[in-house]
């Protein structure tokens, strides 16, 4: 939203992200590390990182650091030796090694391969790729990197969005709340007075469990939570958009026999459908879900999105302004 309304971050922003970044990869990498000792899976140890002209430029402790392994670069992490805390300088480049020794330990790709089974987030795979680049001297974080980045919202944060052609020259209030348990008491205080709800559910997130729990699958707690917020009375007559969201994930990962597992009541519907269908009948039942549970249907709108591709989004949107533009025009009339 803050990309497609708004000029987007400014440098300060961007280096803040870096930290993001680190905390991400770091806490991913000890996740992994942690599903490779409770599997007893050993690591492989077979990268060896080069002495390349990336590397030469190390400060100082390349040597050592070359005839690393990855065994002991994992030790070295949950040992907190790769810290980073001043945004104004550079990603430690020793973390850089041992993240390339690690991320690519064939024991590691066998994590990856299905890391939503272990509680680790997607966005790994796509830093793991870029890892260079984070590294690189004097590297800031481009939009791609800040989409892809986890920051769970903590509090309350509201956006205001100047007035432009695509709002109808309106100003939008957008207050953004976090979805992770601990921060659900805190919404009573931010829903006074709006006048819709977006609300974003993890398509791909049928065979991923909540953090809180570490048992319900997220869809699940999506519909869960869905139910409270829509038969309050903040949202009685507010129009609502539901974003199916991480369909690029749905697409890649989908896993019809762990789909059935978490939604038996869906078996009817996927006996032997291409996988193109199978994804529509996938997006049936979950709109079907979210509208058995709305008290009112007429003002209920489903997209399928995926929120790092600023292009696609910026299409959705475009129909979530009619949606918000038509809503004022009643509110006038009334
Ligand atoms: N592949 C993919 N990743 C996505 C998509 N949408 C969001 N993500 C990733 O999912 C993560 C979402 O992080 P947050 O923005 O913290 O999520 P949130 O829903 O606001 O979480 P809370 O603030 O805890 O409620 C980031 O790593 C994003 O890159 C998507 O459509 N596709
Ligand atoms: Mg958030």
């Amino acid at each position: 939203m803050r990309l497609l309304h708004t000029t987007g971050f400014n440098d300060h922003e961007r280096l803040r992200y870096k930290l993001v970044i680190y905390e991400n990869l770091v806490a991913s990498t000890l996740k992994i590390i942690d599903a490779l000792n409770r599997h007893r899976i050993p690591f492989t140890n077979d990268v060896k990182v080069q002495s390349t002209s990336f590397l030469a430029l190390n400060d100082g402790d390349t040597k050592s650091l070359t005839a690393l392994t990855a065994e002991a670069a994992a030790k070295d992490l949950l040992d907190g030796k790769y810290p980073y805390t001043n945004t104004h300088k550079d990603l430690p480049r020793s973390l850089y090694v041992a993240l390339r020794l690690i991320s690519g330990d064939a024991a590691v790709q066998t994590v990856l391969d299905k890391y939503y089974s272990y509680g680790i987030t997607d966005n790994i795979v796509y830093f793991y790729r870029n890892l260079e680049r984070i590294f690189a001297t004097s590297y800031v974080p481009t939009n791609s990197d800040i989409l892809h980045a986890r920051a769970p919202t903590s509090g309350i944060h509201e956006t205001i969005f100047e007035p432009t052609k695509s709002t109808n020259h309106m100003t939008y209030r957008m207050i953004d709340v976090g979805g992770q348990r601990s921060e659900r008491r805190k919404w009573i205080h931010s829903f006074e007075g709006v006048d819709l709800l977006l609300f974003i559910a993890n398509a791909a997130g049928y065979n991923q469990i909540i953090e809180e729990d570490n048992s319900t699958n997220q869809m699940e707690e999506a519909f869960m939570i869905y139910r409270q917020i829509i038969n309050s009375h903040w949202f009685s007559g507010k129009p609502v958009i539901i974003f199916l969201n991480k369909m690029d994930l749905l697409r890649t990962n989908l896993n019809r026999d762990s789909f059935t597992a978490a939604f038996p009541s869906f078996e009817q519907f996927a006996l032997k459908s291409s996988k193109k269908r199978l994804i529509d009948q996938i997006l049936a039942f979950y709109t079907k879900r979210f509208l058995d549970i709305s008290p009112s249907r007429d003002a209920v709108y489903v997209h399928e999105t995926t929120a790092i591709d600023t292009e696609l989004i910026k299409k959705t949107m475009m129909s979530v302004d009619d949606i918000i533009i038509q809503q004022s025009l009643q509110k006038l009339l009334m």
